[in-house]
């Protein structure tokens, strides 16, 4: 009887062990298998010393300890000694950089943890933790990192009613009903995996933005939500709507250059900053999409971005301007518009604003060129907003690690002022010395239990953080530190996981718009395809990016188009201006493509073309059979969910390439070439299509 309840236990602890809902993130610390590694770790890991210039802030220290208890007793079975000792600062590691040191103290080994800022010394805990679970041998533990971007930020587009534009993970995780009174735990477990991979900052407000959380009623609430990620230090932002001081201001007017108006969002940033010492700044999107902005008064971004900058600057704060931007009745094709707007203002701008731009000159699609306003500012900071969030790859459904894409534009070079000039040293600062470097990515987060919806949507976050930190960071070393940390380290499971991760982005591209095609999602969620859509907006068709005709497909962006290549150096715009030197990924982006163009494969563009969508459909398939594999080494939760997400993701990709082929079909006239399978149904029921009430839609329907 005592055997058999001893082994119901024994059963019962391995199914609880095994029970995965997500929640820890890459933050698992689950017991390691016993090696003499481990047994050398273990002993070193008994002491650790804390060695920084400042006394010991209570909140972050104590979230220091915190992490080191739970990280060494849980992956080594130590609870370690934590000395901390006063050293001289180490100006090569900044603000929040730190090294860490195996050395022998009082004879012992010991793990040594330099930083000059406490958030420094919980960076290096986070770092510390990170290498004995993956492993590094301890003669390689002298670490030194400093982060190449100061403003490390995670962009929210939370609704102050708990729904989340474009987001894919449930609700918003800020409860704005019971703030301040009650300050959920979730907040704290954020800020804590927000810092674990170095993230430093959260927009809490979407950037299509509601005047009221400036208040005093939400500010309270926003207050709440700043101490309970300072211990770890994330520092909270808001975005400000630009028509507030009429709003909720009892202002006649939202005009820059009115006195008044300067006036009220000095208080207004007075008023933040006793709340919340240490507040970020404003974001801001102005005159795009509806938004108000200083353009409704007849006056210029940078009039608009410098009145809230000079209200920010006596408190510390910066002003994120996107240059997310273009008109409602433009001739001039869309992705030239926020060049047009934003360059004649180089130079013009107060120190503290930084302009905040997208990846690509579009709107976060599969694949874009870089935008060409990272060439084009080099006299003002310029930030880099990507979407974690996949709005445009498959949402809360396909697997897409999106590493590779951003790491594409962060290495793009955009040759100006030479050679070298990539958008990853734009953006760090270091090209052109500019004193303040922000990078920030719209998040994937929700209430979901698992944070992020898809299972292995978490490596998106991770990844951002990662990068956000060192841009130099590979996609294949990120894939892999994810899946270890959030799987294991068995091969059988790893390898072939990391695979997936890697090939995804571009097996996304392949199904859904190759060789630089772009907007053919369908109209306002974005989730499926609408190639064939033609009403509304000229610039919100699709029509309009394709240029689907009896001769070819694709935008031709050169002299004899819109020559958006004339916002690029000449170098680059030269590679891509000539269609025989334009890489094929782009090609539709740039020219405009005849159908039976030989490509570089020796095919007809046609066939080219069909044959990316299938391949994406491979893939895909392909992922299902290696998932499968993998059932008896992976959480069966876990497992289950992704089975389910996968065979979505490969309904979807044969949806896709279906509907986009059987569309093209009737301008190209020519058949599907070998090897792609004929479509299920006939293009009428793909145009059929609606779906209703999609998650993170704004227009509700
Ligand atoms: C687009 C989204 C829209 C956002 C907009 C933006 O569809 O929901 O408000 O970007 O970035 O991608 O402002």
């Amino acid at each position: 009887m005592k055997i058999a309840a001893s082994v119901l236990l024994a059963v019962c602890a391995v199914a609880l062990a095994r029970a995965d809902d997500g929640y820890r993130l890459w933050l698992r610390y689950d017991r390691m298998t016993q090696t003499p590694l481990h047994a050398a770790y273990a002993e070193a890991a008994s002491t650790i010393v804390l060695a920084s210039p400042v006394a010991e802030d209570s909140a972050t220290g104590a979230a220091v300890s915190a992490e080191l208890n739970q990280g060494l007793g849980g992956l080594l079975g130590v609870t370690p000694q934590i000395r901390r000792e006063t050293v001289q600062s180490h100006p090569d590691l900044g603000d929040e950089g730190y090294a860490i040191d195996w050395e022998r103290r009082d004879g012992h080994p010991a793990f040594v943890i330099t930083a000059n800022r406490n958030v420094g010394v919980l960076y290096g805990a986070f770092a510390l933790l990170r290498e004995l679970r993956l492993g590094r041998p301890l003669d390689h533990f002298a670490l030194r990192s400093t982060p190449r971007i100061q403003r490390r930020m995670l962009d929210h587009w939370d609704n102050l009613n708990r729904t989340v534009e474009r987001g894919y993970a449930g609700g918003s995780l800020w409860e704005w009903f019971v703030l301040p009174n009650f300050e959920s735990p979730r907040y704290r477990d954020y800020a804590r995996a927000c810092a674990s991979v170095g993230l430093n900052g959260a927009v809490v407000t979407n950037v299509n933005a509601d005047a009221l959380v400036l208040t005093p009623e939400w500010l309270s609430k926003v207050a709440a939500l700043a101490s309970a990620f300072r211990p770890y230090g994330v520092r909270v932002y808001l975005t400000a709507r630009f028509s507030a001081p009429l709003e909720i201001g009892g202002l006649k007017t939202a005009d820059p250059l009115d006195p008044a108006v300067a006036a009220w969002w000095r208080a207004k940033a007075r008023e933040i900053h006793e709340l919340i010492p240490d507040f970020g700044g404003f974001l801001v999107k102005a005159n795009s999409e509806g938004q108000p902005g200083p353009q409704s008064y007849g006056r210029s971004h940078a009039d608009g971005a410098n009145m809230l900058a000079d209200a920010l600057a006596p408190v510390g704060g910066i002003v994120l301007w996107r240059a997310f931007v273009y008109e409602a009745d433009a001739r001039r094709d869309r992705c030239m518009q926020a060049y047009d707007e934003f360059e004649p203002y180089d130079g013009k701008f107060r120190p503290n604003v930084v302009v905040q731009i997208k990846n690509g000159p579009l709107d976060f699609q599969p694949r874009e060129p870089f935008h060409p306003l990272f060439g084009a500012m080099p006299r003002t900071p310029l930030a880099l907003e990507v979407q974690i969030t996949q709005e445009y790859l498959g949402q809360g459904t396909h697997l897409a690690f999106l590493a590779p894409l951003w790491k594409e534009t962060l290495d793009s070079d955009t040759f100006r002022p030479g050679r070298g000039s990539t958008v990853a040293r734009v953006v760090d600062g270091s090209l052109s010395h500019n004193p303040i470097s922000v990078i920030a990515g719209v998040a994937n987060t929700g209430t979901d239990r698992n944070w992020t919806g898809h299972p292995l949507a978490q490596a998106n976050w991770y990844a951002f953080g990662r990068l956000a930190w060192d841009h130099t960071l590979s996609s294949a070393q990120i894939a892999s530190e994810w899946t270890h940390l959030t799987f294991g380290d068995d091969p059988r499971v790893t390898a072939p996981l990391e695979r997936m991760l890697l090939e995804s982005r571009e097996t996304v591209v392949d199904y859904m718009d190759p060789l630089g095609l772009t907007g053919v999602f369908a109209e306002g969620h974005h989730y499926g395809p609408e190639p064939w859509l033609d009403k509304g907006r000229p610039d919100w068709t699709s029509v309009y990016y394709h240029h689907a005709d009896s001769k070819g497909l694709g935008f031709d962006r050169t002299q004899s188009g819109s020559n958006a290549l004339e916002q690029y150096a000449p170098v680059i715009a030269g590679i891509w201006r000539d269609e025989a030197t334009c890489p094929e990924d782009l090609i539709l982006w740039f020219h405009h493509v005849a159908w039976d163009r030989t490509m570089a494969s020796g095919r007809p563009f046609w066939d080219e073309f069909c044959r990316h969508y299938q391949h994406g459909v491979d893939t895909v398939r392909g992922w299902r059979r290696t998932w499968d594999s993998l059932k008896a080494y992976v959480d069966p939760e876990t497992h289950a969910h992704v089975s389910s997400l996968l065979a979505i993701q490969e309904r979807d990709a044969c949806w896709w390439r279906d509907a986009s082929l059987l569309y093209f079909q009737t301008f190209s006239g020519r058949p599907l070439p070998p090897g792609v399978e004929p479509p299920a149904h006939d293009l009428p029921y793909y145009r059929a299509i609606q779906l209703h009430w999609m998650p993170g839609d704004p227009s509700g329907k």
